[in-house]
């Protein structure tokens, strides 16, 4: 039954992945997007392991489908979490914001699929000698922390760099931008912020507003002078980030206005002064649909554009 790399190694009906977005990816939405054919996934973010070890159960208890945790490199908790995986059994693990390569032979011995997010050829170089199964090329469109490359420069480079199948993300939100990401070379996409307004997406219901309401330049990036850049939607707290760059503040200081900003706007819905982070395909999403209505959409648009790409020049 082989359809492509991805769908293989992932034992999944779409090649879409649901982006891992801290104190937004819980179990009801990963659960929701792995029963729709698609990769679920949960994310650690800066989350304990004992909390995030209910939301694997959310999803256990309902599916044996394939599902997957995104571990945040920089979390106090990854040690935890990585043995957390491992004895879960989860089938895939996705990571971000950082390098994963001191824990890939604990997690590859666990037979865990291993997908890194890569912002940079010289990493996605360096982690397929490390044995990973596939790698997810996320250009700077994406919500949440970012890298400099574009999606359109990003992805193909990559393609071209390493053997192991590759998986698009930054900038995708319907059939349109998943066969844009198959033109580049990639096997599969990765879609984050569509998602966000699944309605089985637990976030604060004033988030979801915010994504609807967001129009094309409403995205913005703070933090660059930290190293660790933020994209998110423009509101009191980007203008506070803006306002103490701009007066060449430390880094600490710009960090520590970060903190628990997601779980503000994320939990709380203050959408003011949380930080609601979004993709620059914000704007592309008009109202709320179910994970399954959303991934169907897009299979269905990218499988009539296929059927009607006609390049008559
Ligand atoms: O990780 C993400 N998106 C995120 S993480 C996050 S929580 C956070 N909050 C504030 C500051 C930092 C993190 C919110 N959104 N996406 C995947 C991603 N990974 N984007 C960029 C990277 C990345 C960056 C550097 C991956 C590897 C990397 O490697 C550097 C190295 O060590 O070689």
């Amino acid at each position: 039954m082989s359809r492509n790399r991805i769908t293989d190694i992932l034992n999944i009906d779409y090649p879409i992945l649901q982006g891992g977005m801290a104190w937004v990816s819980t179990g009801e939405l990963a659960l929701a997007v792995s029963l729709a054919g698609g990769l679920g996934i949960i994310a650690a973010g800066n989350a304990p392991a004992d909390v995030i070890e209910e939301e694997i159960k959310k999803v256990k208890k309902e599916t044996d489908k394939p599902f997957g945790v995104n571990i945040m490199l920089l979390s106090p908790h990854v040690d935890e979490i990585m043995d957390l995986v491992v004895k879960e059994k989860v089938p895939v693990v996705t990571t971000g914001a950082g390098n994963p390569g001191k824990y890939m032979e604990k997690l590859k011995e666990a037979d865990i699929k291993v997908i890194p997010v890569v912002p940079s050829i010289a990493l996605a170089k360096r982690l397929e000698k490390q044995k990973v199964d596939a790698l997810i090329a996320e250009g700077t469109e994406a919500g949440g922390h970012i890298g400099e490359l574009t999606t359109m420069a990003l992805v193909p480079q990559i393609v071209d760099a390493v053997n192991i199948p590759v998986i698009a993300a930054g900038g995708i939100a319907d059939g349109r931008g998943m066969i844009a990401a198959f033109a580049l070379g990639a096997e599969g996409v990765q879609i984050g912020t569509r998602f966000v307004c699944a309605k089985e997406c637990t976030v604060h219901n004033n988030y979801k507003e915010a994504v609807i309401k967001a129009k094309d330049r409403d995205t913005v990036v703070s933090g660059r002078s930290t190293g660790h850049p933020v994209r998110s939607i423009k509101n009191k707290l980007t203008g506070k980030f803006n306002q103490l760059e701009k007066e060449g503040a430390k880094a600490e200081e710009i960090e520590e206005l970060g903190a628990g900003k997601m779980a503000l706007a994320a939990k709380d819905g203050d959408t003011s002064l949380g930080s609601v982070m979004a993709g620059q395909v914000a704007a592309m999403i008009k109202e709320e649909k179910t994970a399954k209505e959303i991934i169907d959409e897009v299979v269905t648009e990218a499988k009539e554009l296929e059927q009607n790409l006609k390049l008559d020049f």
